[in-house]
């Protein structure tokens, strides 16, 4: 499914180039085409899906329920494609992204295994100029980034990791042929969501795993499991509407959250809700209560209840108080959800190991070495993250009117209208880009809000022959602004978290997404 070529694919100049064939890049298209705007998508992968086409890592799966992680835009897509459970794994999303892409026939509009590297607005003739590293060369009048927010994996500047002579891999790059750890010793870095979920299914086939953990994570079991068939059907049959109510939503998602504060119950009826949503598995807990995202002092309640809950699940005490995160509060970097994850700290064999207070200090040919002592491996998996929400953007060279390459105009952090556009980027769009709510919300929905409001701005533009489109700089100003007062209202601020873009050296310290939510959002969208 490589690099096809069709009339739409080969002319060079088209009306939109769009970037990534992810969920966004495929509804992107699909929009554009339905409105006779014609559309040509450049993908680096080869094939669609995005997210659910690299991250092929041990026990990767969506961690929203997929009742909601699908898409809303097609009545009869939620009644045709039957989840096989709660969360389903990455194979089956990535066969539902494909499932989509022939249903809507978009692969003939998708160049694959073609990376974008440069796109320059032209002030005189008001066009993209997109060139890939294939050689294309295509003249568009608008250019829609459908690049990711988390799709720039980023592997440490690990000093020496060019003479481990072991396999290593990231988790956002997963070899396709899958890896086999049976037999091996494994090390692995990072505790972020990625290595959540895939340290309990390597520590099951490998022969020994141990884990570098910098920053532990508050993590909550996803009581996965088979979706209730009459809960299935009932949402299946009314998905449009359904959607349209998530949009209205703090998070894209409709669930029961409580009005009330921790401190207005008393502490019987305080433990019995935490234990409740606990039980019900995933966010749920995180809604228990309305100010545990904004106080403190409620915040610690419930951080201090996931402690309790890790320590009645690891044996070991010295283990189990390494694994209780403790310098930030809960929610704050982004929650993990765990199929038995800190049951697997129980096995024989797997060990933990602290590298907040002794770094790595480099890689060897036969392992890596922290606090002095060097720790040998067969393979070592990188589950250290991403360059998230702007990586993807100023990894391409990205020119606006006078040449302003966006990578500078962004070195203080990214200054968006809306998460949408950028002065002095005219007709150039970012699904759900930085200011938006995307990586707080369940993006899917989040994609389809913006996706939308692209096609109805391009709709209004040709009806009112306008050529170009581009915030003003207050507006922008003042945007980027209650993005950043929105952020600090909440306890976000306070924790190391790639929301801040705190995981990667030298990157600017800003809240990069807009915390307001979904239905605060779409009302001045
Ligand atoms: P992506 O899926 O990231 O697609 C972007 C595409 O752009 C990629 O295929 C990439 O190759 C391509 N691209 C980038 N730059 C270029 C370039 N220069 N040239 C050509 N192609 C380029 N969100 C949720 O809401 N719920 C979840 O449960 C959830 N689980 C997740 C699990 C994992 C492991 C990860 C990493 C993320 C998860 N997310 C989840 C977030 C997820 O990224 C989004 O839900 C969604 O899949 C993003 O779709 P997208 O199309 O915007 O971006
Ligand atoms: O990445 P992460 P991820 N030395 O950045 C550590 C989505 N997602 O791929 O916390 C040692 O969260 C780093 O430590 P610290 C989801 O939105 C969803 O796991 O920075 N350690 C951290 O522990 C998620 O949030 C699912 O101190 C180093 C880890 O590496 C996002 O993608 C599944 C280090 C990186 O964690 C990213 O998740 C997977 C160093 N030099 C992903 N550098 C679902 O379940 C980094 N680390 C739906």
């Amino acid at each position: 499914m490589s690099n096809v070529a069709t009339q739409e694919s080969t002319t060079s100049e088209v009306d939109a180039v769009i970037v990534g064939a992810g969920f966004a890049g495929l509804y992107m298209l699909h929009r554009l085409r339905g409105l006779g705007i014609s559309a040509r998508v450049f993908e680096a992968g080869d094939g669609v899906g995005g997210t659910w086409y690299w991250n092929r890592y041990p026990g990767a799966r969506c961690d929203v329920e997929s009742m909601e992680y699908q898409y809303g835009f097609d009545a009869e897509l939620p009644k045709e494609w039957r989840w096989s459970e709660r969360y389903a794994t990455q194979p089956e999303i990535l066969a539902y992204a494909n499932h989509v892409a022939d249903k809507f026939d978009l692969r003939n509009g998708i160049q694959f295994e073609t990376r974008v590297q440069t796109a320059h607005f032209n002030e005189q003739t008001k066009r993209w100029s997109v060139t890939t590293d294939k050689g294309d060369a295509v003249q568009a009048r608008y250019c829609i980034m459908a690049t990711g927010c988390l799709s720039s994996f980023s592997v440490p500047k690990f000093k020496g990791l060019e003479n481990y002579k072991g396999d290593w891999y990231h988790t956002g790059n997963w070899p396709h042929e899958g890896v086999d750890f049976s037999g091996k010793t494994v090390g692995i870095v990072g505790t972020g969501s990625s290595a959540i979920q895939s340290i309990p299914i390597i520590a099951e086939q490998a022969k020994h795993l141990t884990v570098f953990q910098r920053t532990p994570n508050y993590s909550v079991p996803a009581d996965n499991g088979p979706i209730d068939e009459e809960y299935r059907q009932m949402l299946a049959q009314n998905f449009v509407e359904h959607r349209k109510e998530a949009l209205e939503t703090q998070g894209g998602v409709i669930r029961a959250f409580n009005n009330q504060s921790v401190f207005e119950v008393d502490e019987d009826t305080r433990a019995k809700a935490f234990e409740e949503r606990w039980k019900r598995g995933s966010f749920a807990v995180a809604g228990a209560f309305n100010d545990l995202a904004v106080k403190k002092d409620a915040n610690d309640l419930i951080a201090e209840f996931v402690r309790k809950k890790i320590k009645e699940v690891v044996h070991d005490p010295a283990t189990a108080d390494l694994l209780c995160p403790k310098d930030y509060p809960f929610g704050t970097k982004r929650l993990c959800v765990d199929s038995h994850y800190f049951q697997t700290f129980n096995r024989d064999n797997v060990a933990l190991i602290d590298v907040k207070n002794a770094p790595i200090e480099e890689i060897t040919e036969k392992g890596l070495v922290t606090g002095g002592k060097e720790y040998e491996f067969d393979c070592i998996v990188f589950a250290t993250g991403f360059d998230a929400m702007t990586g993807a953007l100023t990894n391409i060279d990205i020119r606006g009117r006078e040449n302003i390459l966006l990578k500078d105009a962004w070195s203080a952090g990214p200054r968006t209208y809306l998460g949408l556009q950028s002065v002095g980027f005219p007709n150039l769009f970012t699904i759900t880009g930085p200011g938006s709510p995307s990586v707080l919300s369940n993006m899917i929905v989040s994609i389809e809000q913006h996706v939308d409001w692209i096609s109805d701005c391009l709709v209004h533009m040709r009806e009112n022959h306008l050529e170009t489109i581009e915030p003003v700089l207050d507006a922008q100003d003042r945007w980027v602004e209650h993005v950043n007062e929105m952020a600090n209202k909440t306890l976000y601020p306070q924790a190391n978290s790639w929301y801040l873009g705190a995981n990667v050296p030298g990157k600017p310290r800003v809240f990069m997404p807009y915390v307001g939510g979904l239905g605060n959002y779409g009302a001045k969208l």
